[in-house]
């Protein structure tokens, strides 16, 4: 089994209860509000790392929920933040918002963190909202709740150089012998089923190789293994492109050689910009040489050829130093460049909200009071003025009418508490 596209869901933790309580003590009478703030919940952070390269355990759990904050208590006790819920992916794992297929966050790099759900705000508890007038609130915010969001993995796994050709040219051995991966060898086609990684060291330089399954003609139309796992070769910054060129399976090595590089213009023409080494492989075998003359003499202005013969690791020395020297000269890979971002911040979120706390007390809501608040002085007779208006002109005065609000009844905006008149 090898997954590299899947499904799941995340929910960040609840905000708790703010809590509803009194001072109380022998001989004191009418103790004032100590409801604590209920805690915040949990955030859902995604981490990358390279000890993953497969999304399989993903096949067996899907749901990630955050911890939620736990209610405020008596004396003024606020309640347990929830604990962050750390979801690892292996690097190159892009995630996508299943609802319209944007990208969110491109996890690349090792170690990369990334907070794709806020947790919940947790509620304020009574002894927030005394006032001298209002001594003993008998009422406390309810906590945040969040919701479920589904969101889409898939994997690009990133390397520095992809293996490509038919299958059964030889493309696995060349990976076990330059590197210490152990991938399946076997003369049938379609050995390799999913992707291998090997680690590289040479001239100074550590790379990764990828070994994908081989490509037929028609992978895009889906033949053979199709060419979805093209996908973890799209960052590769070069291609050693193997082919047999004994020709042992009856078929010219030259028109390999076209037909797969045919196939991975149609899967995504910018592949046909990534520079390509060709390792002309089985030279222990008959007609090999032969054919190596015909490959120098068509494509050997263009394309670096290298014979090798990988069953006993003839040549490959050169060719991982012809790798080495190339990459040194490449660019480095980048991440996707996109802003990453936070699910639902937007959808929770409404401009304003109201909620009525008690008789008389009203509480908004909302991003439009997020920004006021962070830009608005409030102890500032001119600044307060202006907020008053921004309330009026957006409509929420209006709305908090229909609500009920009345002369002298309060409104509870932010760490702000006001008295309205009309
Ligand atoms: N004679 C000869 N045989 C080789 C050489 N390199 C690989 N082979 C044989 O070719 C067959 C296929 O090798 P693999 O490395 O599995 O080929 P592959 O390209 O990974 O094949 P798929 O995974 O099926 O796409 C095996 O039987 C190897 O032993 C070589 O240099 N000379
Ligand atoms: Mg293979």
């Amino acid at each position: 089994m090898f997954i590299d596209k899947v499904k799941i869901f995340v929910k960040a933790g609840n905000g708790g209860k703010g809590a509803i309580s009194f001072h109380t003590e022998k001989y004191i009478p009418n103790g004032g509000p100590d409801g604590g703030d209920g805690g915040n919940g949990g955030d859902i952070i995604f981490v990358a790392t390279k000890s993953q390269n497969t999304l399989n355990e993903f096949h067996f759990k899907k749901h990630f929920r955050a911890e939620d904050g736990t209610a405020g208590g008596a004396k003024n006790c606020s309640g347990k933040c929830g604990e962050p819920l750390e979801v690892f992916v292996p690097c190159g794992t892009i995630v996508k918002d299943p609802t319209n297929g944007n990208v969110l966050v491109d996890m690349f790099e090792d170690g990369q963190r990334h907070v794709l759900l806020k947790g919940g705000k947790g509620g304020k508890g009574n002894a927030r909202f005394a006032t001298s007038k209002r001594q003993a609130p008998r009422f406390s915010e309810q906590g945040e709740k969040t919701e479920e969001y589904a969101v889409e993995l898939e994997l690009k796994t990133i390397a520095d150089v992809g293996l490509i050709g038919f299958p059964n040219v030889g493309k696995s051995t060349l990976l076990s012998v330059v590197s210490q991966a152990k991938p399946k060898i076997a003369n049938y086609h379609f050995t390799t089923l999913s992707p291998n990684l090997g680690v590289i060291t040479c001239r100074g330089q550590t790379f990764v190789m990828a070994d994908i399954p081989g490509l037929i003609e028609g992978a895009a139309q889906g033949a053979g293994l199709g060419h979805a796992f093209l996908r973890h070769i799209e960052r590769t910054r070069l291609f050693v492109h193997v082919v047999d060129v004994s020709g042992s399976e009856n078929r010219d090595p030259l028109e390999d050689f076209e037909k797969i590089n045919g196939e991975i213009s149609t899967y995504n023409a910018k592949l046909k910009r990534i520079p390509q080494i060709i390792a002309a492989n089985k030279m222990d075998m008959p007609d090999a040489e032969k054919n190596l003359a015909r490959f120098k003499a068509k494509y050997g202005n263009r394309y670096k050829i290298v014979p090798v013969t990988t069953i006993i690791a003839e040549g490959c020395d050169t060719l991982i130093e012809m790798c080495a020297d190339l990459l040194a000269k490449l660019p480095a890979q980048e991440p996707l460049q996109i802003e990453p971002s936070i699910l639902g911040e937007k959808e929770l979120k409404p401009r304003f909200a109201i909620e009525k706390l008690d008789e008389g007390v009203f509480e908004v809501t909302g991003s439009l009071i997020d920004t006021m608040i962070r830009k608005i002085v409030v102890s500032d007779n001119q600044s307060f003025r202006y907020f008053e208006k921004v309330l009026r002109d957006e409509g929420v005065i209006s709305k908090l009418k229909k609500q009920g609000l009345k002369d002298g009844d309060t409104v509870i905006i932010g760490d702000v508490e006001f008295e309205y008149t009309d």
